[in-house]
């Protein structure tokens, strides 16, 4: 497996807003992963579930191996330099014939960054693919202004507002299909979209929203990071030390203070907030 990404792949990323599929965990790194998420969800079936699926992380080691894997970090280094955070991360898990689909948004747009040099990487676990609901990306949404969103609360809709761009011309669409093991990477200003999971298997990905340089100020509220790479020599946010003991209290209590806040920011100016 080659590491970092080829002209061809950078040039893609900031032509379109996003490259795919970049190869990254071997397949035993797959199997060992998805048995220890079995493991957990063993225990507790909600673990990742409501809030909880939001930077686990910070609660769990093999989550928190994905984030710092030295492959992921030399594709990245390949978009933003030798010096990376990580700000959050999303386990999106579609079970099998879920109605749970992801409106057209852009990552970014309640979370003003100074700058407009996110990465986000999203790992499959299982394959993605039309069929269960693989990310649909807008090529070229990156390079305007932020469109608009609608926030709808939908029932089945997996963002925290229901937040929708009304506006995507879906047939300029290109599906991002993986295979476990492999990741794409968007720019945290795209519009993307996913559909429901019509097959009889779970689709899992799990995304680090958003990859960063340390130049990068969070405009409002308060940005929680973890060096990946190099040296942060700007400070401009919080950091948060990397877990510990997997899924200890004293993990979960850490997970569990960071979403709390982050969830503040991330409804400010809502009109609803979700019972989750
Ligand atoms: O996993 C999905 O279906 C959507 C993921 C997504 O919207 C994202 O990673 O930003």
């Amino acid at each position: 497996m080659t590491s970092g990404l080829s002209p061809e792949q950078v040039n893609a990323f900031h032509r379109d807003g996003f490259v795919f599929p970049v190869d990254v965990l071997t397949s035993e790194e797959v199997a060992s992963i998805l048995a220890r998420l079995k493991q957990v969800e063993g225990a507790d079936p909600d673990a990742f579930g409501g809030v909880k699926r939001n930077n686990a992380h910070l609660a769990y080691d093999f989550f928190d191996q994905i984030v710092h894997h030295p492959r992921i970090a030399d594709a990245v280094a390949d978009l933003i330099g030798p010096d990376i955070l990580a700000l959050s991360t999303v386990v999106f898990a579609k079970d099998g014939r879920s109605p749970s689909f992801v409106s057209w948004h852009q990552d970014g747009r309640y979370t003003a960054l100074s700058e407009d040099v996110a990465v986000t990487a999203w790992v499959a676990l299982t394959p993605s693919t039309v069929e269960n609901g693989c990310m649909r990306m807008a090529p070229g949404t990156h390079l305007g202004a932020y469109l608009d969103h609608n926030d709808t609360f939908a029932t089945d809709n997996i963002l925290t507002r229901g937040q929708s761009i009304e506006s995507i011309d879906e047939t300029t669409a290109v599906d991002v299909l993986l295979q476990p093991g492999q990741m794409s990477l968007h720019n945290w200003k795209v519009a993307h979209a996913s559909g429901p999971n019509r097959t009889e298997e779970r689709r899992i990905g799990f995304a680090v929203q958003a990859y960063i340089p340390p130049t990068i100020r969070q405009l409002e509220g308060r940005g929680f990071v973890q060096v990946v790479r190099g040296v942060d020599r700007h400070g401009h946010m919080e950091h948060i030390p990397r877990v510990g003991s997997s899924g200890s209290s004293a993990a979960l209590k850490t997970r569990d203070r960071i979403n709390a806040q982050w969830l503040d920011q991330l409804y400010d100016g809502a009109a609803n907030r979700r019972s989750i």
